[in-house]
């Protein structure tokens, strides 16, 4: 066997200091502060240090602002046309590559295999952008006539100052049917690609939420918020959510449409998957339009059915929680009998998670079905409320970094503002154990002496590998072959390599199938590179 654990071998005491011993003084001490040895103490849960600045020089895993906004949140939308106002290379990277799937409908509108953009040359960064720009919203308009344009700032258009909300609004009055906004998204924005999130979501929630008011007809209207469909998750969870008679109003933003955001104020419960890009959505719905919000989790078959559970429970409705329970028990035993054949062959060995913001918690849940312990995880992004629950956020630090990025005020809207529940019946959901608005984080779900690491970096991920030895690592592209070439199988969890779903019940038993394949499979343990074998260079380091 190839991958044998050899934690054994070092406490994780020892993996920290092995894992700080190369970097100058200064460095180490920065790093030793997101490096978490996860140990119970009592009734509270180890701080970490989190959503501060790459320290220069590392390589760091994480994306930009602009990725965050265009690419994760606006990104997935299929009727709405992104067009990025910068240089092609921006664009042309952020253009599918993130798997986010889409069904252009009855009404056949996709935009997705386009990539849309203004091409910035020298001479509009010397002589200003605005008049290109101008032109490629027309163009846009001209050719498709979409219900709304999203414009993306990249770096260069932050730094001379274009003007792109003028733009925007000179547009969309020029239009009269077409809403055209823009995002101040420069890459440089924040320390990483959570603050795009929260740049996206800002102008989502001012320009597009609540300007429709036809809903989609149903029972037990839900918002599912933090679903970005990578290789079809979304299309698993909505046949799930129809078969249980539950009625998805809006996906933020997988597949989503123009009239899903506009119409998302009319829905009666908000259902958030991943927390770190979009629970101040939630926050907001429930303040201006007085719908509550759950976490829930799709991904990992129990974690489904606990999740649709929880929307039973809110709904309160017995005809609901009863054909949940039918669901439930119908989709079940095809996970069963998957698992029946592969958990004998992963049972007991052992994973790493480095994924952005909420997959390293979430992923946890499928590994566990799998008998499988996950050693040490850690977000590119997440914020300290990600890792140690929502309770720290009242402490969170305000810095010059956040502060750069707006927090937009709600307030309850005079008309629109109606609760979905009444005083009486949210006190006996809660007297129930129903937990509304919280989320507790990855850090409690971890084992004593797992190792939890905020912004891992390359060096980091390779001498983690080595001393650890798992049976599989999984992070993203950036990662895929430096670990690879450790001997040690990878599994990309931002775009699934070529697979997926993952989410739901049919995705749960689609991931014990790859897992089982990458951790039985002999190939990256017999591959020795040619200077592992002969080697003829070797080097110091300059601090050594
Ligand atoms: Fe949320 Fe995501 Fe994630 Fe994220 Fe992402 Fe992603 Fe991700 Mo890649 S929104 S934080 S910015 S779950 S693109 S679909 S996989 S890093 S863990």
């Amino acid at each position: 066997m190839a991958a044998k654990t050899n934690t054994a071998q070092w406490t994780p005491a020892e993996v920290k200091e092995e894992m700080l011993r190369k970097y100058p003084p200064k460095v180490a001490r920065k790093r030793a502060q997101s490096i978490l040895i996860n140990e119970a103490l009592e009734n509270s849960t180890p701080e970490i240090q989190a959503n501060v600045r790459t320290i220069p020089g590392i390589i760091t895993m994480r994306g930009c602002t602009y990725a965050g906004c265009k690419g994760v949140i606006m990104g997935p939308t299929r009727d709405i046309v992104n067009l990025v106002h910068g240089p092609i290379g921006c664009s042309f990277y952020a253009w599918l590559t993130r798997r986010n799937q889409t069904d252009a409908g009855e009404t056949g509108e996709n935009y997705m295999p386009y990539a849309f953009c203004t091409d910035m040359q020298d001479s509009d960064i010397i002589f200003g952008g605005e008049k290109k720009l101008k032109a490629a919203v027309q163009e846009v308009y001209d050719l498709f006539h979409p219900k709304g344009i999203a414009i993306f700032a990249t770096c260069p258009v932050g730094l001379i100052g274009d003007d792109i909300h003028a733009v925007a609004r000179e547009m969309k009055e020029k239009f009269g049917d077409c809403n055209v906004f823009a995002f101040s998204c420069e890459g440089y924005k924040g320390v990483s690609q959570s603050a795009g999130h929260h740049i996206a979501n800002n102008q989502v929630f001012r320009h597009l939420v609540g300007t429709e008011q036809n809903v989609k007809p149903g029972e037990y209207k839900i918002n599912l918020l933090g679903e970005y469909n990578i290789g079809g998750d979304g299309f698993e969870i909505d046949r799930i959510f129809k078969k249980c008679g539950i009625t998805n109003i809006a996906t933020f933003s997988g597949n989503s449409t123009y009239d899903q955001f506009g119409t998302a104020h009319l829905a009666d419960l908000s259902c958030v998957m991943c927390h770190r890009s979009i629970n101040y959505v939630a926050d907001m719905l429930e303040t201006k339009y007085g719908i509550p919000w759950i976490k829930v989790n799709f991904i990992g078959a129990e974690a489904t059915a606990k999740s649709l559970r929880k929307i039973g429970q809110y709904f309160g409705d017995k005809a609901l929680i009863e054909r949940i329970e039918a669901v439930i028990n119908e989709e079940m035993p095809a996970v069963a009998e998957a698992l029946a054949d592969i958990k004998p062959r992963t049972e007991g060995k052992t994973a790493m998670l480095f994924v952005g913001g909420s997959r390293a918690h979430h992923y946890m849940e499928l590994f566990g079905e799998l008998g499988m312990k996950t050693l040490s995880t850690g977000y590119e992004f997440g914020h300290r409320d990600d890792y140690e629950g929502r309770h720290v956020i009242p402490t969170l630090k305000v810095d010059a970094d956040s502060r750069n990025i707006e927090e937009i005020e709600v307030e309850a809207d005079p008309v629109a503002y109606k609760p979905r529940k009444t005083g009486e019946e949210l006190k006996g959901l809660e007297e129930a154990g129903f937990e509304f608005k919280d989320y507790k984080g990855l850090i409690p779900d971890m084992e004593k002496g797992t190792l939890v690491i905020d912004d891992l970096n390359q060096y980091e991920a390779e001498k983690l590998v080595e001393l650890i030895r798992p049976d599989i690592f999984c992070a993203g592209i950036k990662e895929k072959y430096s670990i690879q070439k450790l001997g040690i199988p990878m599994k990309q969890l931002h775009s699934y390599d070529y697979g997926g779903p993952y989410a739901g019940f049919r995705g749960a038993v689609n991931f014990y199938k790859e897992i089982d394949r990458l951790v039985n499979s002999r190939v990256w343990g017999y591959m020795k590179a040619p200077w592992q074998e002969n080697p003829e260079l070797s080097a110091t380091y300059v601090w050594e």
